[in-house]
């Protein structure tokens, strides 16, 4: 029987919805103006006051904000509360230029645990689980993030972190862990760990998995599941916005419900800026509604997804989020063919082969090349020549009628590409490194 954290408003009506939102929207407005001058001063450049923001249907007069706004006001400028409010800080990792600072007030806190608390009960669990945290303790918003959550429903946590997979293997084993929460990639590493280690998985008590913090695909998703002899779930959420939870899977395990109370998701076209309707692929944009210490209005995520509404077969009522494709800058643009890698897994997976592969894209004489580089299970393994040669082709033909990419294929031994016990690295692309 499916279980809900809050029942009644996960599955209200969009009535009740969208009153909850016009209720919160014009408050959070009038929060960030009061309260932020980055916000305030955007806002009155176009002549928007907090009076103009009614109702949802206003959303769309408000400017969008960017990671680059994040990045100009480090690392307090965006935050709405004074300094003593604030009971917790996180960053974003910042791999990719300067790392963004967030805050929480206690309220906010709340928020975060009741909405990891309604993903644990989506995916069955209650107080007499055991969950297992492998995501990272520290600035990174994965671990804290759950195992709030399963404070809040009375589980039992054990705050592994990440790392130490051996050790991890056997916490998992000796402590009985019930649901696993770690990223997609570790989640296959720690399959693969423990079949190395000679244990069964009829010898661990594992019934489900949260998995999320990096793309990856519903071939890879049912290739965990056989691993581990789990149902794997997704869960959506980023750094800027709250951390995991912003969005939920269910156990229909098709997208994620965004947890609407909290949350307005948005799909623009990137490139115009213009809202688009329900169920048209675009760039996701959340906009907060009860946060405090570090509201955000009309965020551009650069994920790319689909948002449908209904009422999905696990009777919930949230507004459900595909699960995102890639983000617009992982977009890979070979020889003018845009291609995600999550498309490649697709094909790789299909084709027989693990989640365990590397794409390096390069530029040799002005002419963009790609590598994929896929490992060998230990059952395919081959030296042959000729038996790998004629794998590498085939494997190039399905990469090219499938996706239009001419890609070089190489097959590599099992174990040879690097694991990852956090966000996997898919992608080398030198042509970014020059
Ligand atoms: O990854 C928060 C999180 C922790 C989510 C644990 C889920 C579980 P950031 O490090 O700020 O926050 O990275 C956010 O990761 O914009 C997406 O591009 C990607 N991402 C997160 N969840 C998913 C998912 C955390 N389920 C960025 N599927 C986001 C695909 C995801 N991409």
């Amino acid at each position: 029987m499916e279980k809900y954290w809050q029942k009644e408003i996960e599955t209200a009506s969009r009535d009740e919805i969208i009153a909850i939102q016009n209720e919160r929207l014009p408050k959070t407005v009038k929060h960030v103006y009061d309260n932020v001058p980055h916000y305030r001063a955007k806002m009155d450049e176009i002549g928007v006051k907090p009076e103009d923001i009614k109702t949802i249907d206003d959303l769309k007069k408000l400017p969008f904000s960017y990671k680059q706004d994040l990045r100009d006001t480090y690392p307090y400028g965006m935050f709405a509360v004074p300094m003593k409010d604030v009971v917790r800080l996180h960053a974003s990792s910042g791999t990719t230029g300067k790392q963004i600072v967030v805050g929480y007030t206690q309220h906010d806190l709340d928020v975060w645990d009741e909405i990891c608390a309604r993903q644990l009960y989506a995916v069955g669990a209650d107080e007499s689980d055991m969950v297992h945290v492998s995501y990272g303790y520290g600035l990174f918003t994965g671990g804290f993030g759950l195992h709030g959550g399963a404070s809040k429903i009375g589980a039992t946590i054990i705050p592994v972190s990440s790392g130490n997979t051996n050790r991890q293997v056997t916490i998992l084993k000796d402590f009985r862990s019930t649901i696993l929460c770690c990223t997609p990639s570790y989640a296959m590493f720690i399959g693969e760990t423990l079949k190395q280690m000679g244990i069964d998985k009829s010898e661990i008590c594992l019934k489900a998995g949260i998995f999320g913090a990096e793309p990856w695909t519903d071939e890879m998703r049912m290739q965990i599941e056989e691993m581990l002899g789990i149902k794997a779930y997704d869960v959506y959420g980023l750094t800027e916005v709250m951390g995991p939870g912003v969005c939920y899977g269910c156990s229909a395990q098709n997208g994620m419900h965004v947890n609407e109370d909290h949350f307005i998701i948005e799909v623009i076209n990137p490139e115009t800026g213009e809202v688009l309707p329900d169920g048209e692929q675009g760039e996701i944009v959340f906009t907060s509604l009860t946060k405090e210490a570090f509201p955000i209005i009309r965020y551009r995520t650069r994920d790319i997804g689909v948002v449908t509404r209904g009422t999905c077969e696990c009777g919930r009522t949230f507004a459900k989020m595909s699960k995102p494709r890639g983000r617009t800058d992982d977009m890979l643009i070979i020889r003018g063919v845009n291609v995600f890698p999550s498309q490649i897994e697709t094909v790789l997976i299909r084709c027989g082969y693990t989640a365990n592969y590397l794409i390096l894209v390069d530029r040799v004489n002005n002419l963009d090349t790609v590598e994929v580089k896929v490992e060998m299970t230990d059952e395919a393994f081959t030296d042959s020549m000729t038996e790998l040669t004629k794998r590498e082709r085939t494997l190039h033909e399905e990469l090219k009628s499938l996706l239009g990419i001419s890609a070089k294929v190489t097959l590599v031994p099992p174990r040879s590409i690097e694991r990852s016990t956090g966000k996997a690295v898919r992608v080398i692309d030198k042509r970014k490194l020059i």
